[in-house]
This record gives C-alpha cells, structure tokens and sequence, in this order.
C-alpha cells in the first residue's frame, strides 16, 4: 500500500467537484475531500473532511494530509463583497498559507473567465493579457492568481491557475462557444498540472479547442495541455439559422465575461448602452 499523502480537492461538494471526484482517485490512486458542505457518498479511497475554507486553524489541519492541492471551493459566481471576501479571498490565503507551512508546493487553482471579462470578445488573449474583472467573484479571482504569483517567486511553488471558461457537459449559448470546456478535457488539464515536471506560474485558459475560442495557451505549452473536444459540433443546434440574434451592444454580448458584465452594468461613459 502506498504511503504517499493524497491529493486535496476543495469545493468537492459542487458540480465539478463531484464529477471529477471518481476520475481523479482512478489516475491518483486516493483523494482527501473538503466542502463546507456535506459531499454525498465517499468513494473508495477517499477521505471526506468537511470544512471552512475561511477558517484558518481547520484549513491548516486539512493540508497537512496532503501533497499537492486541487483547489476549487469558494462562491463560484457573484454575491455581496462580503461573502466573496470570507470564501475565496481569505480562503484561498488559507489554502496557499498552509501549504506554505506544510511544504505543499504544488497548487492547481479554478481561476475563472471573470478575471478577463471585461476584454471584448473580438479580443485574443494570452498569459500575459491584463486582467479585467467582471465582479467582485472575478476580482477575487485576481486575488488567486495574484496570491499565486507571490507564492511561486517567494517560496518556489508550483502553481496552475486556470481560468475555466464554461465547464459544461454540453454548450447551450452561443456565447459558449468560445467559453465552452468539456469534463475530459478539464480532467486532463487538472491531470497535465498536476503531473507536468514544472509549472512554475502557469496561466492556463480552461477551454475546450474551440473554433469560436478567444484564448491562446501558447505561452504554457510546458504544461501539456491538449483539448480535444470543440463546442463547434453544437453550433448547429445552438444557432440553427446560423445567425448570431443577440444584441450587439448588449454588454453581455460585447464583453467575454457575458451576463457577469452585464448584471449591474450602469457606465455612463459608454455610448453603447444604455441603448438609445
Ligand atoms: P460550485 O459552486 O458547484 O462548487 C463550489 C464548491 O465550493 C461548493 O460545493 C461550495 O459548497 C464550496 N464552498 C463555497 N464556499 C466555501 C467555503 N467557505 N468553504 C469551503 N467550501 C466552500 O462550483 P463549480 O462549478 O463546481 O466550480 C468549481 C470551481 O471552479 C469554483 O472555484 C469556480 O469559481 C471555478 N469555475 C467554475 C466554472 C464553471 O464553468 N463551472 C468556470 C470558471 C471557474
Ligand atoms: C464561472 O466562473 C462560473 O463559476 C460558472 O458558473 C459559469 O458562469 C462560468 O464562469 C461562465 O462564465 O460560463
């Protein structure tokens, strides 16, 4: 029997936590689970630990178990400042403070779209593109990545942050399109992050190798990374006049980041919305 500690998965409770949980004992061998909820029924070769992302002195216990960490609990879209605060900003403080202290160095990190969303969507983006948050959830997002960044050039971690476009069984909007990425390829990029000799700080785009994709992973093609499925084979179904309808100077139309631009939008400097 193997002695080496399991992989952390945090957020194993929500819709990616669960579907991923099975898949990632089978190419790991084990898995320490952690939700501030209740996780359904364990698995072989899991272990479950409910717990605060926000409370420190439990975040600390639950790393302590292991050697590298899947990180994806927190809110996962946008709530009062708050709420955002206590769960993915002090939360995620906790995850990489405690990896510190127990010599975790390896962290793959659920950024998000929303960290860029206020890029237009006839714009490419890279690893180097700057941020543009859409909401306090994607300014918290940010945080992660810039946490992160601290953590690689003062400790020597080994950090992926990705940032998952619309991880979906299938596209269902045209803005999906772009955004769309399909469990197998978010398995084997979880798998590619946690298994490639380095990261150092990788930026990696969450999307599956779609034709209508605004995002280039160029610049992390040490982490080996290769989506395989394309939301293409769905556009069909999704635009079947093949006629893009929406509103063009709709912000949710015009901006990556879709309803998450949208919801509060009020900028009176933009002479394209409200529209006139
Ligand atoms: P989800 O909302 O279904 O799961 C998140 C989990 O985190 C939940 O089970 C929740 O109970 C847990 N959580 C919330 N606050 C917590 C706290 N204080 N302490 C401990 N656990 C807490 O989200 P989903 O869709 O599974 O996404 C997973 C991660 O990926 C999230 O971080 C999300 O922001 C990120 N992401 C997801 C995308 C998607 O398309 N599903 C797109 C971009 C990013
Ligand atoms: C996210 O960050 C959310 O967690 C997810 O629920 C989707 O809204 C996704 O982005 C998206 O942009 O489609």
């Amino acid at each position: 029997m193997s002695t080496e500690k399991p992989i952390l998965l945090t957020g194993a409770a929500g819709t990616l936590g669960r579907w991923l949980r099975p898949r990632l004992i089978d190419r790991f061998g084990s898995l320490l689970s952690s939700d501030i909820v209740d996780g359904g029924e364990t698995h072989a070769n899991e272990t479950f630990v409910r717990c605060d992302l926000a409370d420190g002195g439990a975040v600390d216990h639950l790393v302590a178990g292991c050697r590298a960490i899947i990180h994806f609990g927190g809110i996962s879209n946008e709530k009062p400042f708050m709420q955002i605060m206590n769960a993915n900003i002090l939360g995620t403080y906790n995850v990489f403070e405690a990896a510190r202290r127990h010599g975790v160095r390896r962290i793959v990190f659920a950024s998000s779209n929303h960290a860029i969303g206020f890029h237009t969507t006839d714009t490419k983006l890279d690893a180097l593109s700057p941020v543009r948050p859409d909401t306090f959830y994607g300014v918290s997002k940010v945080f992660g990545e810039n946490l992160a960044s601290l953590y690689v050039d003062k400790h020597g971690f080994d950090v992926a942050c990705l940032r998952i476009g619309s991880a979906l069984p299938e596209p269902k909007v045209i803005r999906a399109l772009s955004t769309w990425l399909s469990y197998p390829d978010l398995h084997q990029m979880i798998v590619a992050c946690l298994t490639a000799p380095r990261l150092g700080l990788a930026i990696v785009y969450g999307a599956s190798a779609n034709t209508r994709g605004w995002w280039d992973n160029g610049m992390v093609a040490h982490v080996g990374f290769n989506p395989q499925q394309n939301a293409e084979a769905y556009a069909s179904d999704i635009m079947p006049t093949g006629v893009d309808d929406r509103d063009p100077r709709d912000p949710a139309t015009r901006f990556q980041g879709g309803p998450f631009c949208s919801d509060g939008y009020d900028n009176p400097h933009d002479p394209d919305w409200p529209p006139r």
